[in-house]
């Protein structure tokens, strides 16, 4: 094996086989990595060391740390993981809390402790929290003090989660006081795991997708370097959770990569954002389709000339929306597409190249085509699957479906577009049936794993309708079991159900009853034939 600084081996044995891998190409110089990278060391201690100790790094609420700040926390907090909760490189710590300063120290310390870092968005409760610590063997959790319960709860029944930090409490205070503010970075590979971010699946087990040093530099590179063009003065803000990898790159990697500011914000709500905006002079905003729409509305109430770019992702943007936020600010959206397999966005567009109703084109780094199902280029014009490589991609853990995403090389994301002349790339839809509603990803099937758990509950299918405020509306059709009536209070009871034993935005905002579900000769259910009734 190549150099490693990790000792337990667990992800860098959990890879995929080299055969299943896609192709990882590094065609421009900013893409030539070192053979030893610590992506910590080079978004925060070389910042401090090429002058940017005394400029402001990170705003949470009451809270504002320099470069120089945050460097002497994340270092603390990496002596508290190694020195005292026994972490050696290689091992995988939970992340779990509201995007707050600390958080973001958090995801430094791991990484500068030479851990593998592990997200977890904090509306997750202890049933999605306790399948991530089996799959990923966590040892390790640093999470907010406010947040606890769940991962108590999960932690009672995984056993290999053994060592646990509350932070943001006056215990966590003392512990902190009583460290020296200095740590030197373990000396990573570029090749060595530096997170796991799990996504769902359709099938309801979450994938989890293993990351490098070298890919959380990658993505900085294309996405900042090649695209967004940031610059020291501006203030990055938005609504992204740090535990999805659209938030961990625009609210953390971005921002201190460029030796610029972010602000973390608890409440990741439009409302919240917009008078944050104004309140911080922001200049560049993260957030979804669903959080533009909203803010448009709200734009004439504020003042928020500060801003100057704006990116969208996570779930196709309306040309109606873009309309809008360009009618309230004179702002042309960075509409981009990206992946928790590819880490962040591989095609965008720009102010500058902008076509109407066009996603846009492959990032530089990246590159790609359109296939069937037999992977041959369909010719310009007609609807194909996206095949893309670049400089990052997918690895999922120990995971089955590695074969599925990637085929002869190439990562292929599941998406439906069509491509004009000019290379301009045109979003469709999902090849499946992943529902996206207000830029969460939730799968049918892990919905109605819980739902089957109601005691008036036969049968249901789970799956996403068009809507024009949530990008998708979950909806679910129950065949409930003799003796139940498919009243209002059976809705309220079905949803109240769902929002206690998962995350509350998996709950289904419709509920239909039917007799029975559409199903093939082999029992699969018909989720196509749901979509139509
Ligand atoms: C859909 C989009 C149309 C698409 C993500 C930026 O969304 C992210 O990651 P996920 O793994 O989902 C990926 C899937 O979401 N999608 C994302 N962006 C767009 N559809 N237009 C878009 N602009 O189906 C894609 O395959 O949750 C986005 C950066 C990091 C990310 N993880």
């Amino acid at each position: 094996m190549n150099y490693t600084a990790h000792v337990d081996l667990f992800v860098r044995e959990n890879l995929p086989a080299k055969d299943l891998l896609p192709e990882f190409i590094f065609q421009t110089p900013e893409l030539q990595f070192p053979k030893r990278l610590n992506a910590a060391a080079e978004m925060l201690d070389k910042a401090v060391v090429e002058g940017f100790g005394d400029r402001v790094a990170v705003i949470g609420k009451d809270v504002l740390w320099t470069y120089r700040d945050l460097q002497n926390n994340v270092n603390r907090l990496a002596r508290i993981l190694s020195e005292d909760m026994g972490l050696v490189p290689g091992n995988r710590v939970l992340l779990r809390g509201a995007n707050t300063p600390w958080l973001a120290a958090g995801w430094l310390a791991v990484w500068k402790a030479g851990g593998v870092a592990v997200g977890t968005m904090p509306l997750l409760r202890a049933k999605e929290l306790k399948q991530f610590i089996r799959l990923a063997r966590i040892s390790h959790a640093l999470c907010e003090a406010s947040l606890m319960e769940e991962l108590e709860l999960a932690r009672c029944e995984c056993s290999e989660l053994t060592q646990v930090l509350s932070f943001g409490d006056s215990a966590f205070d003392r512990k902190l006081a009583g460290k020296p503010a200095d740590f030197a970075a373990v000396d990573t590979a570029a090749e060595d795991p530096a997170l796991i971010a799990f996504t769902s699946g359709t099938t309801g087990i979450p994938k989890g997708c293993i990351h490098f040093h070298r890919d959380v530099l990658a993505q900085c590179e294309v996405v900042c370097g090649y695209w967004l063009k940031p610059e020291t003065d501006d203030v990055f803000i938005g609504t992204p959770p740090l535990a999805f990898t659209f938030g961990l790159g625009g609210l953390l990697c971005f921002p201190l990569w460029a030796r610029a500011c972010t602000v973390l914000l608890e409440k990741l709500a439009p409302p919240v954002l917009i008078k944050a905006i104004e309140q911080y002079c922001a200049t560049i905003c993260f957030t979804s389709p669903t959080g533009y729409r909203q803010m448009s509305g709200l734009a004439s109430q504020y003042n928020i000339g500060s801003l100057r770019k704006c990116v969208s992702a996570g779930e196709a943007l309306p040309v109606d929306t873009r309309n809008k936020w360009r009618e309230a600010t004179g702002i042309q959206i960075h509409d981009g597409i990206g992946g928790t397999e590819m880490i962040h966005i591989y095609v965008g567009s720009g102010p500058g190249d902008y076509r109407e109703g066009a996603l846009g084109k492959f990032l530089p780094g990246y590159h790609g085509m359109l296939v069937d199902e037999r992977m041959c280029p369909v010719p310009a014009g007609q609807t194909g699957k996206l095949a893309v490589k670049g400089p990052t991609g997918c690895r999922y853990l120990a995971d089955e479906r590695q074969k599925s995403f990637v085929r002869e090389g190439w990562n292929i994301t599941g998406d439906a577009y069509h491509q004009d002349d000019d290379g301009y790339l045109y979003y469709h839809s999902r090849v499946d049936d992943l529902i996206v509603t207000s830029g969460y990803n939730v799968s049918g099937p892990e919905v109605e794993e819980v739902l089957l758990e109601h005691p008036a509950v036969a049968e249901c299918g789970v799956i996403g309708t068009p809507d024009p405020d949530r990008g998708q509306l979950i909806k679910a059709f129950v065949v409930l079991r003799p003796g139940h009536a498919g009243d209002e209070a059976m809705v309220k009871s079905l949803q109240d159900f769902v929002k206690r034993k998962a995350a509350p935005y998996k709950y289904p905002r419709a509920v239909n009853f039917i007799d029975a579900l559409p199903r093939t000769e082999t029992g699969k259910l018909q989720r196509y034939k749901l979509k139509t009734l």
